[in-house]
C-alpha cells in the first residue's frame, strides 16, 4: 500500500511538472484526486489493511493528496503568470508615439456672423426671441398684412403643410407673437431658419436664415431706424461705413425702404467688388404698418414702431467674400476652416 502511493504520487508530481495548459492541469486533477480517481481507488482498498496499520495509511494517503493539491496549485499559479507575462508582451503599448490628433470642429461662418449681429442688438437692450420654423398661416401671412391673394402667398413661393399652416417665409411670426402678447415697451430680434420654394442657384436655397428687429414704443420715429441701423452697420463693416435709405415697398411696414452701404472694398469709389457701384444693399427696413400693430392689439395712435429684416447668408457671404452660396451648405471642413 505505502509504495502504491509513493509509486502514485511520483506519477502524479511528474505530470504536474510537465503540465502546461490550464486544461492539462484539471485534467490531471481529476484523473488523481477527482471522485472516480486513482487517490480514491486506493482508500477503497483500506478494507484490505489491517485495522491496527488504518491510522497510519490513512495519514499517508492525506498526505500525498495534500501533496498533490499544493503541487497543482503552484503550477496553475505559475501557469497563470507565465500566460499573463506574455500577454502583457503582446499588448506592449508605445507610449512614445505621437497621439492621434482628433478633429476639431468650426464655427460656422454663418454662425460667426449671427453671434456679431445679436452682439450688437444684445449691446443696444435688444432680446433674442425664437419661434417655430412650422408656422400658421394667421402668423406668416395675415397679421403682417399680407391678405389671400398677395403676391407674397403664391404657392410657387411657399411650402404649405396644409390649408393653414406653412414652413415661415420669414422670422416676422415671432414677432407677431410677442406683439400679441401685449407687453410693452419691445425690443428684440428673432433670427431663424426660413424656407421658400426657390431653385438652388449662387444666391437662391429654400432654405436661408433671416434676421428681424423689431422696436415698438411711445414716440418712436424714423429718425430712431435710421440712427439704429447707421450703428449697426459702422459695427457690422467698421467706422467708416455709410448708410443710405431708399424708398421701397413692405406690405407690414409702411413707409418702408431698402438700405445700402458704403462699399467696405473701395470706401465708395465703385470697385468690382461694388460693381461699380460704391453702394451694397443690405437690409430692408420701415415703420411699423398701423393696421399690423391693431392686428395684434397694439393702439397706433398711442404706440408707434419699426422694424427690419436682414438675409443671414446675404450678410456672410459679403463679409467674406463668398461668390457662391452653396458653399455655405457643403460643410466642406476646408471651407470653412477659412473663417
Ligand atoms: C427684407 C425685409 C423686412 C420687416 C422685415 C417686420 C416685422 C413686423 C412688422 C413689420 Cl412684426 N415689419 N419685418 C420689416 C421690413 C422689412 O425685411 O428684405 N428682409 C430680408
Amino acid at each position: 500500500m505505502q509504495e502504491k502511493l509513493q509509486k502514485l504520487l511520483e506519477e502524479a508530481l511528474n505530470s504536474i511538472a510537465n503540465a502546461n495548459t490550464k486544461e492539462a492541469i484539471n485534467d490531471i486533477k481529476v484523473k488523481y484526486l477527482g471522485k472516480k480517481g486513482e487517490l480514491t481507488a486506493v482508500l477503497k482498498g483500506m478494507k484490505d489493511v489491517l485495522p491496527e496499520d488504518r491510522p497510519k495509511v490513512g495519514a499517508l494517503v492525506n498526505d500525498t493528496r495534500k501533496e498533490i493539491e499544493e503541487a497543482l496549485e503552484k503550477t496553475s499559479k505559475d501557469l497563470k503568470a507565465k500566460l499573463r507575462a506574455e500577454k502583457m508582451k503582446l499588448e506592449k503599448i508605445d507610449v512614445t508615439l505621437p497621439a492621434k490628433k482628433g478633429i476639431l470642429g468650426h464655427r460656422h461662418p454663418n454662425s460667426i456672423v449671427l453671434d456679431e449681429v445679436e452682439r450688437i442688438f444684445v449691446g443696444m437692450g435688444y432680446e433674442v426671441v425664437e419661434g417655430p420654423e412650422v408656422e400658421y398661416d394667421l402668423y406668416n401671412f395675415e397679421k403682417l398684412n399680407i391678405p389671400d391673394g398677395h403676391p407674397a402667398k403664391d404657392e410657387q413661393d411657399t411650402f404649405y403643410i396644409n390649408d393653414e399652416i406653412v414652413l415661415r417665409t420669414q422670422t416676422s411670426p415671432v414677432q407677431a407673437r410677442v406683439m400679441e402678447q401685449g407687453k410693452l415697451p419691445i425690443r428684440m430680434i428673432a433670427p431663424g431658419r426660413v424656407f421658400r420654394s426657390d431653385e438652388v442657384d449662387a444666391t437662391h436655397s429654400p432654405s436661408f436664415h433671416q434676421i428681424e428687429g423689431l422696436v415698438i414704443d411711445k414716440n418712436i420715429t424714423f429718425a430712431d431706424l435710421k440712427g439704429t441701423l447707421d450703428v449697426f452697420a459702422k459695427e457690422l463693416f467698421g467706422p467708416e461705413t455709410k448708410t443710405k435709405f431708399r424708398p421701397h415697398h413692405f406690405p407690414f411696414t409702411e413707409p418702408s425702404a431698402e438700405v445700402d452701404v458704403t462699399c467696405f472694398k473701395c470706401g465708395g469709389k465703385g470697385c468690382r467688388f461694388c460693381k461699380g457701384e460704391g453702394w451694397i444693399e443690405i437690409l430692408g427696413c420701415g415703420m411699423v404698418h398701423p393696421h399690423v400693430l391693431e392686428m395684434s392689439g397694439i393702439d397706433p395712435n398711442v404706440y408707434q414702431g419699426f422694424a427690419f429684416g436682414v438675409g443671414l447668408e446675404r450678410i456672410t457671404l459679403l463679409k467674406y467674400e463668398i461668390d457662391d452660396m452653396r458653399l455655405l451648405y457643403e460643410n466642406d471642413i476646408r471651407f470653412l476652416q477659412q473663417f
